[in-house]
């Protein structure tokens, strides 16, 4: 996982293996990467799958920069399974593309494919979510988000809804959890346990949790799970909208009225959530930025180059409370 050490990792020991990557690419030549005739660069994609707006935003994006950039993009859509990227990721090895780019749908169990793909010099890059992994040189750059952060984000931000709420006493807290052993699972969850833990030891308490998978459908039937448990609950924290809004067609079929007999603070910041958020359904929402594609090529090339790049290019975002949803829509560009 990367952390503040990883991110300070002097550029040295990137260029270094970035250096190497490129070079030994340039000395391979015959394969069907950009030496394989018309010059474009080859990027191999490996999305998670297509299991929220937050993700079909990002597919978008990769596609509609990666014809911009001219490359020649080879996709594939895994279906949110880990075996399913491998294999992606191995076919791309095989047809010795230029670049190997992608989204690990869970953190853990990439090395041996990641040693493949060093052994054939060709370079990967990381986009949206991170990998567990000691050994460092397995992949050269994260383009993505600060998952921690966007925790830390939720937890301040709920301070501001419970306050303009007029909520006062204990808070009782439900959260939908992404995918299980997802990095921004993970590091949502640990962000905001740091703000309950250092502000609210004495008044918050998460009474359940549970994963949604990051889905609509899951986060209805689990949200409708936790109120059959804990009918009581005030407040519900939602790892992404989509989660969120499935979790409110849930709190509704239950007669409550999502937004304000139970306040809800979600993560991603996609149109439907926005819409949802404009109708006083969801509290605030803590923005995850999916439009990485420009900044993906743009490393991609650099990495294809065999330049230097930073170990984590992080994505700006910000927040949004209820108040500033309807002036924010038309501007929205997922
Ligand atoms: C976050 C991304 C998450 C989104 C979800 O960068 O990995 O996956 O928050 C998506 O909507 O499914």
């Amino acid at each position: 996982m990367l952390n503040r050490r990883n991110f300070l990792t002097a550029a040295v020991g990137v260029a270094a293996a970035t250096g190497l990557a490129a070079c030994a690419k340039k000395d391979e030549g015959g394969s069907t990467g950009s030496g394989g005739g018309d010059g474009k660069i080859v990027l191999g994609f490996s999305q998670v799958g297509s299991e929220s707006g937050w993700r079909s935003a990002n597919t978008d994006s990769v596609k509609e920069a990666a014809k911009e950039a001219g490359y020649n993009l080879k996709f594939s859509d895994a279906q949110q399974k880990q075996e399913n990227q491998i294999s992606a990721i191995r076919s791309y090895i095989t047809q010795g593309v230029d670049v190997i780019a992608f989204s690990p749908v869970v953190v853990t169990g990439w090395d041996a494919v990641l040693k493949e793909a060093k052994a054939k010099k060709i370079p990967v890059v990381l986009t949206d979510r991170s990998v567990e992994t000691s050994d460092e040189s397995l992949y050269v750059t994260l383009v993505g988000s600060d998952f921690t952060d966007e925790g830390r984000r939720a937890g301040k931000i709920l301070e501001k809804v419970l306050e303009k709420a007029g909520h006062k006493g204990p808070v009782k807290i439900a959260q939908l959890e992404g995918t299980t052993g997802a990095a921004p699972a993970i590091e949502r969850a640990k962000g905001f346990k740091e703000v309950m833990d250092a502000d609210h030891a004495d008044d918050w308490k998460i009474v359940v949790s549970q994963t949604g998978d990051f889905t609509r459908a899951g986060g209805k039937q689990v949200m409708a799970a936790f109120l059959q448990s804990n009918p009581d609950i005030d407040v519900l924290f939602a790892h992404n909208d989509d989660m969120g809004i499935g979790a409110i067609q849930a709190i509704e079929a239950a007669g409550k009225k999502p937004g304000k007999d139970i306040l809800i603070v979600t993560v991603d910041g996609v149109k439907d959530g926005f819409i949802a958020m404009s109708e006083g359904k969801i509290n605030a929402i803590v923005e995850c930025n999916p439009l990485l594609g420009p900044q993906l090529m743009e490393v991609v090339k650099k990495v294809k180059n065999g330049e230097t790049v930073e170990r984590w290019i992080k994505t700006k975002e910000g927040d949004f409370m209820q108040d500033q949803a309807k002036a924010a829509l038309p501007s929205r560009k997922y």
